[in-house]
């Protein structure tokens, strides 16, 4: 039996409905943020499934979850596949759990295939990979590979100042049984399956994406201070209005970023204004920035000019920017892209190659060792929402193709 066709696509669709029971939300999507006790019983779900399967697990100081079944050389460095399990505020049942879930399935149908492979195999769940709640994001896979320094991540602190150092003990605790494992411990490839998250797959008809690179990403957050003031009584002349002054930088960031080819992203996804009363003048705005594109050297340019816009617009404000996340564009290793092509032709599934609009941990691990990633279509490319969808059979074929890929690997 080749591991293809040990692939369970029944079993794969049950195991996301599963998990998606915690910290499940009323629309149908999953609120299961960072360092959660949400987040910590979908940990203990994942372990209870691998350890009836027999599989070994490991935990590193951040919280990345790793398991593994065993190979004939124990010395060899692993094959590893992974995600996240933690999500967006209103996220979906797929984004980040079909990877770690995709990744359980390869090594459930190695064992019901009776395959046996020179390295071990790893599926791997990426702590704090959304970064909504602290930022910033891929945090987990950053530190492992060294990319973000462990302490400072452990003093980040979301917006009522809890901190990740604080939380990290209990998610620790939700796989007591965990062996301890050193970061930067090495791999010898990474592929990650994810949703596409974006609409080309499904448009096209397409099953497989064949993911080549990552495009940049700049983050920033900004605190405009001014006075609180009476909205009744107080002259423009005398008022220092945090708002005017944050709505006029995001004005010109807006007017900065049309793009008439629909390549930039930009987005302002929190915008804060304190103290929040119609009829006080606001003293302070909080917000944040979001800036992706493919080319370095374009997000480089534009994402430099976000001092200067928050300068002239600050109208005298006192304002503080910090730049929270900075991700050059990335390209996967071709040999890992290739063998993902080869898998996807000999299962006679439809593709195309392309690039992520998404961040993934597998930008951390194409650092350290071989990467590439596997993109299957999500219902009308919709994520980071409640309904996001994705068909069963869809699933198991991207489940499918890296459980080709990765066996082939393992025994390299
Ligand atoms: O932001 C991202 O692209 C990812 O979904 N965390
Ligand atoms: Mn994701
Ligand atoms: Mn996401």
């Amino acid at each position: 039996m080749t591991i293809a066709n040990a692939v369970n696509e029944q079993r794969l669709w049950q195991r996301h409905m599963d998990l998606a029971k915690i910290g499940a939300t009323a629309k149908g999507g999953v609120n299961r943020q960072a360092f959660t006790p949400e987040e910590a019983e979908a940990r203990k779900l994942l372990a209870g499934w691998a350890a009836a399967r027999g599989f070994s697990c490991a935990v590193d100081d951040i919280g990345n979850l790793f398991f593994r079944r065993a190979g004939t050389d124990p010395d060899a460095a692993p094959v590893v596949t992974g995600s996240h399990i933690d999500s967006q505020p209103t996220g979906g049942k797929f984004d980040g759990a079909y990877g770690v879930l995709a990744g359980l399935e390869v090594l459930e149908a190695a064992e019901d295939a009776g395959i046996v492979t020179k390295r071990p195999l790893e599926f791997v769940a990426w702590s704090n990979e959304e970064g909504g709640r602290f930022q910033p994001a891929t945090m987990g896979s950053a530190v492992y590979t060294g990319a973000m320094n462990f302490d400072e991540m452990l003093a980040v602190i979301d917006r009522t100042g809890a901190k990740v150092g604080d939380l990290l003990p209990a998610t620790l605790a939700a796989t007591p049984g965990a062996q301890r494992r050193a970061f930067g411990t090495p791999l010898g490839a990474y592929i990650e399956a994810h949703i596409e998250q974006g609409p080309i797959l499904e448009m096209e008809d397409l099953t497989i994406g064949i993911v080549t690179g990552i495009q940049g990403c700049r983050w920033f957050a900004v605190d405009v201070e001014g006075s609180e003031a009476h909205a009744g009584t107080t002259p423009f002349s005398a008022r220092r209005d945090a708002f005017r002054a944050a709505h006029a930088i995001v004005a010109e960031l807006y007017e900065l970023t049309v793009d008439d080819k629909d390549i930039l992203r930009f987005t302002v996804g929190c915008f804060e204004v304190a103290p929040g009363s119609p009829n006080t003048v606001p003293g302070h705005v909080y917000f944040t920035l979001d800036i992706r594109h493919p080319d370095a050297a374009f997000l480089k340019e534009l994402g430099d000019k976000v001092e200067d816009v928050c300068r002239r617009n600050a109208n005298g404000l006192k304002y503080t920017l910090r730049e929270t996340y900075n991700v050059p564009p990335i390209k996967f290793d071709d040999g890992v892209v290739g063998r993902i092509r080869d898998c996807t032709k000999e299962l006679k599934l439809s593709h195309r190659d392309m690039i992520s609009g998404a961040l993934h941990d597998a930008k951390y691990m194409n650092d350290i060792c071989p990467a590439g990633m596997i993109f299957v279509p999500c219902e009308k490319g919709i994520s980071h929402n409640e309904v996001e969808a994705a068909r069963p059979a869809d699933l198991a074929a991207g489940a499918r193709v890296l459980a080709e890929a990765m066996i082939a690997l393992a025994n390299q």
